[in-house]
This record gives structure tokens, C-alpha cells and sequence, in this order.
């Protein structure tokens, strides 16, 4: 799969999100996802508008927001149509699905009502995908979709080669892969139908660690070497003197990265 181009991977996909993702993907000639990790609503927006241009995807954690509001959600919605990319919440769901479906579609957040992806553990099994589609209306499930987590960048993490597989059976077999958009993994190993997408973290110009863990690869290396078809780039761009610079050149490195791995 990773020889393939993202346009000929749309036509593989099952899920209406990743199709529209590839296909955003090869329109806009991006594959960088920038992780918003930052803490005011304002500074998420400011960052969005700067580096719009350059992504395919923003990725928020909506609970580390301290002033959260629905404003803000009309606004990034907005920044996102002006600017043309996705939003993935980074929720990371691994409950049971009757309370999945609920921190999905309800309470504070209202998660299902704005973000067009978001991502889920697999610990619980299948029913979590279940419970997330359990938070949507029958026309709301055709424009959602879930990124499984398979592997995760963390050193020491606790997961294994049986978990990533069973990861792979949830996201490819069963009445439910048609609301799986993609994985979160570390290496190309994890899955290998071409119409789901590889979400890669931990990418920075400055491999390395940092003091909590976090492990970092170049753009060219999670890309050609470990099969990345995004790159979720967080500190790398948030810490630069010029975000808007910093935005431009992850997204030359990791699309250049793809043009070489896909040539013939
Ligand atoms: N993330 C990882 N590793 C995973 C899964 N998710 O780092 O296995 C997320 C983090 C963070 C972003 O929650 O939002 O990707 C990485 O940010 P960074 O580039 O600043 O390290």
C-alpha cells in the first residue's frame, strides 16, 4: 500500500472520511496534521489561520482547553472551511460503548457535533467503534470516522504484536470497518488494506525524547521507512520562533518524503 498514491488509494476506501481525506490530501499536496496542542482558544485559532495552508488536518485535545466555549468550535469550523482542512479530536476513546457513545455526542464537548475524526483505543474491542457510531444519526455517520490506535510513540508502552493485530482485524473485517478512517501506528506492519490511512506522531526535524517519554523520528524517516501516509507534528512547529515557517517546512519534508516513496 505504501506505493501507492493517495489518489488511487481513495478509491479503496470504505469510510466517506478517509476517501475525502486522500483526496484533500493529493488536491492540496499536504500530508502534515498539526497537533494544536495549546491551551487558550485564541491561540488555537491564531495557530489554525497561520498554519492553515500548509496542513491536511488540525488535531486538538479538546480538554486541555481552559476556556473552552462554543465560539470557539464556530470559529475553528470556520478556519478550517477558509483554509480547507480537516479536524481530528485526539480523544482518544477506551471506555465501554455506552459510555463512548456518550463522551462522543453529549456533555461539555459535544465531540460528534464538530470534529470530523477522532481517535479511539482498541482495548475495549470492537464495541467501542460500535458505541461512537451508537452517538450518530444515520446521515452523521457517513461524514465521521475513527483512527484506531494500534501502536503508540511512547517508550516502554504496553502494547504488543498480538494487540496491533487484533487492532488491524477491528479496523479491516466486520459490519463496522466502514467508520474506520485510518490507524495510529508506529510502522507500516500494522495494516496493510490501502484504503485506511497511516496517522504517524512523534515526528520532529530533532529526533530524540523528550523528558516524559515522547519519541521522535524525522519526517523522511516515519514516511519512506516506517510507512506514515500523515505526520502529526506537535512541539516541532508549535516551539519555532515562526510557526507559519515551521508549518511550511514539515509539510515540503513530509510531502517530498511521500513524491519519493511513491515513485516508480
Ligand atoms: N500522540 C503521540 N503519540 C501517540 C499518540 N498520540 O504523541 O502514540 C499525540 C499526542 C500529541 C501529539 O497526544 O498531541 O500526538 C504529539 O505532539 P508532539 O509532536 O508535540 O510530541
Amino acid at each position: 500500500r505504501t506505493k501507492l498514491t493517495y489518489e488511487t488509494r481513495a478509491n479503496f476506501a470504505k469510510n466517506p472520511l478517509s476517501k475525502r481525506l486522500f483526496t484533500l490530501m493529493a488536491t492540496k499536496k499536504t500530508n502534515l496534521c498539526l497537533a494544536a496542542d495549546l491551551n487558550k482558544a485564541d491561540d488555537i485559532l491564531e495557530l489554525a489561520n497561520k498554519c492553515g495552508p500548509y496542513i491536511c488536518m488540525l488535531k486538538t485535545h479538546v480538554d486541555i482547553i481552559e476556556d473552552f466555549s462554543e465560539g470557539f468550535i464556530t470559529n475553528l469550523k470556520t478556519v478550517a472551511k477558509r483554509h480547507n482542512f480537516l479536524i481530528l479530536e485526539d480523544r482518544k476513546f477506551a471506555d465501554i460503548g455506552n459510555t463512548v457513545s456518550q463522551q462522543y455526542g453529549k456533555g461539555m464537548y459535544k465531540i460528534a457535533s464538530w470534529a470530523n475524526l477522532v481517535t479511539a483505543h482498541t482495548l475495549s474491542g470492537r464495541s467501542i467503534v460500535q458505541g461512537l457510531k451508537a452517538g450518530l444519526d444515520d446521515n452523521a455517520k457517513k461524514q465521521r470516522g475513527v483512527f484506531l490506535l494500534a501502536e503508540m510513540s511512547a517508550k516502554g508502552n504496553l502494547i504488543d504484536e498480538k494487540y496491533k493485530e487484533s487492532s488491524n482485524k477491528i479496523a479491516t473485517e466486520g459490519g463496522d470497518a466502514d467508520f474506520v478512517s485510518g490507524v495510529v501506528c508506529q510502522s507500516s506492519t500494522c495494516f496493510g488494506f490501502p484504503g485506511l490511512i497511516q496517522l504517524t506522531p512523534g515526528v520532529k526535524i530533532d529526533e530524540g525524547v523528550d523528558n516524559l517519554g515522547q519519541q521522535y523520528e524525522t519526517p523522511e524517516h516515519v514516511v519512506k521507512e516506517r510507512g506514515a501516509d500523515i505526520g502529526i507534528v506537535g512541539r516541532g512547529i508549535l516551539q519555532a520562533a515562526n510557526v507559519e515557517k515551521a508549518a511550511a517546512t514539515y509539510r515540503d519534508r513530509l510531502w517530498t518524503a511521500y513524491l519519493e516513496r511513491v515513485a516508480k
